[in-house]
Order: structure tokens, then sequence, then C-alpha cells
């Protein structure tokens, strides 16, 4: 099976942007070990603090963010960090060609229930400054630490998924993922439906219609809350993901973070023939006023975005 090393030989002939992507899955494989025993170590409960988005910071939040750094740290070819759980961006190598945004431990608050939880990052030229369209990424990719420890990266031609095997190698096991055009599944948490604009209730009323309604299918619902297990089962069988922007989440701009979620995420949906919107605009389009910027998402199977972005058309 090819390596991760390899199939970066092949896929880039820049030495710099590997070494990135190799040093992200260093830090993600020893985070594997660590949520791995994380229980036995007492590391799953709080760390007593919260982070510049005002979540209570869980103690493996600051452990996987203090790995991520020792490893970019070490790497000439990163000039800036940024991190969810950094309030400012951090210096690191003078001259470095690359910017890593990441979501070091996103979905931390289902540790405690042992569910899937990931990293999420995106790379981007240092030379673009902080704030670059989504569209500028050199690469993007996650780590989802679920029953296999699997990386999802797009560089800029096709997404491909590496597992990691006891050995501690990453090993090719999905070539070109592929997101279905059309799904029966889409993703969203329904207990905020109170708070909906009228084109995600049409969108999920027609859905929940099933056979009988205007989609004419049945649809199903999953919603794991952890981006990182939502967005995976998207990549692999297709679906939709929704976290619109809704009358609770407006004054903010939304829930999920530009830089760290939704421009890493989108990159690699699209990389995988799949759509991504706000519901008015693609993800990869907007130009980010602020590190921590929150945006609504809509991605996944390209028939089910434009269902949802027919719905905001209607106004
Ligand atoms: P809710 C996890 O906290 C997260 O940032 C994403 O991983 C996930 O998709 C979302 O929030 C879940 O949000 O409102 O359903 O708890």
């Amino acid at each position: 099976m090819t390596t991760l090393a390899q199939w970066l030989e092949t896929e880039t002939d820049d030495a710099a942007l590997a070494s990135v992507v190799l040093s992200m899955a260093a830090a993600s494989a020893e985070l594997s070990g660590v949520l791995r025993e994380a229980p036995i170590a007492g590391q799953t409960g709080l760390a007593g603090h919260t982070n510049v988005q005002g979540e209570a910071q869980k103690a493996l939040d600051v452990i996987s963010n203090d790995v991520v750094l020792k490893h970019l740290t070490g790497n000439a070819a990163v000039a800036v960090l940024i991190s969810e759980e950094l309030d400012e961006a951090v210096h690191l190598a003078e001259g470095g060609a690359y910017l890593v945004a990441t979501d070091p431990l996103d979905g931390s608050s289902n540790l405690d229930v042992n569910v899937t939880v990931g990293t999420i990052f995106s790379v981007l030229p240092s030379a673009g400054g902080l704030l670059q369209q989504g569209r500028a990424q050199a690469a993007a990719g996650y780590v989802a630490y679920g029953p296999a420890t699997s990386l999802v990266i797009r560089i800029k031609g096709d997404v491909s998924v590496f597992t990691l095997s006891a050995a501690g190698e990453w090993l090719q096991t999905v070539v070109a993922a592929k997101v279905p055009e059309a799904s029966g599944e889409f993703a969203i948490n329904t207990a905020r439906e109170r708070f909906w604009d009228a084109a995600t209730t049409g969108y999920v009323k027609d859905s929940v219609a099933g056979e009988t309604g205007p989609a004419g299918k049945r649809y199903n619902m999953r919603w794991v809350g952890s981006m990182v297990a939502d967005i995976h089962r998207i990549l692999m069988r297709g679906g939709i993901f929704l976290y619109p922007l809704d009358s609770e989440t407006v004054s903010k701009g939304g829930r999920l973070r530009l830089l760290y979620e939704a421009n890493p995420m989108a990159w690699l949906v699209e990389g995988a023939g799949g759509l991504s919107t706000t519901g008015t605009i693609g993800i990869l389009e907007i130009v980010p006023t602020g590190i921590h910027q929150r945006v609504p998402v809509i991605l996944g199977s390209a028939e089910e975005v434009k269902r949802v972005e027919g719905w905001y058309a209607k106004g």
C-alpha cells in the first residue's frame, strides 16, 4: 500500500508543502495515541478555562493544541499558526512559506462519550496574509479519531484517505474519494428548528416529507455533533451537512469557524465533487474579516446543496 510520504512525492513537487502535511500527520498520530488512553489518564474532563470562543476548554483541547504547536514549531516551512485554541496567530519560522489554520481537536465535547473527534487543518501560502479566501488553500485535511484513525487530505487534485497502521504508518486506503451527487441523508441539529430561517425550514420539511414530498424520495437523518465524523460520512457515502445561520447564531455570523472548519471541509468536499455554500455564497469565496470568524456551513452532495440554494433563492 502507498504510504503518505510516497503519495506526497507524486502529488506535489513542493517539498515545503509536503513537510507541512507530514508534520500535521505526525501530530495527529501522536494525538491518536493520547486520545486512545485519555480515559485511563483521566484527561477527558474540562481544563478549567475557556477559549477565545468562550467555550469551556477540555484538558485535551489544550493538550492537542500543544502537540500540534510542537510539531509545527520544528518545521521551517510554517511561518504562522492560527488555532481555535489560541486568541492570536502565533508566528513561527521567519520566512516560512506556509500558514496553518487548525482546530486541533474538533468535537471535543464528545470525548467523554467516546465518539469520533478530529483534527482539522488548512494550509495557505503565508505570503497571502492571515485573511485569505478558502480558494487560496494549498492543501487541507482532517484526521478522524474513530474506530480507525483516518487522515483525509487534498492538495490540488483528488481527495485521498490514509489509515494509521498499528506500526504507525499512514497507508492509503482510498485513492480518490467521491461525494455521490445524489443522497437521501441530511445532517442538521433538528433541536434548533425554532431558530431556523425559511430556507432551512423549507428544505428540511421537503426532505422529511420523503417519497410524497417535492424531493420524491425517502431521507434519513444523521447528526453526530462532531463535524469531522459527519463530514467523513458524507465524503464516504454522500449526504448534506447543514449548520445554517439562524436567529440565535446570526449575531456571531454563524456557529462554525471559517478558517479552520468551513474552509478546509469545503476544500475537501469540493475536491470530491460536492458543493459548499453559506446558502447564498460559496464558502471558498468568502474574504475573511477575522481569524476566528464564524460562518454558516452547508456542504455535501451537489444535488442536495443545490436544493438548499434553491430555497435561499426564493428569498
Ligand atoms: P451542536 C463541535 O462542538 C462543533 O464545533 C462541530 O464539530 C459540530 O458539528 C458542531 O459543533 C455541533 O454543534 O450545536 O449540534 O452541538
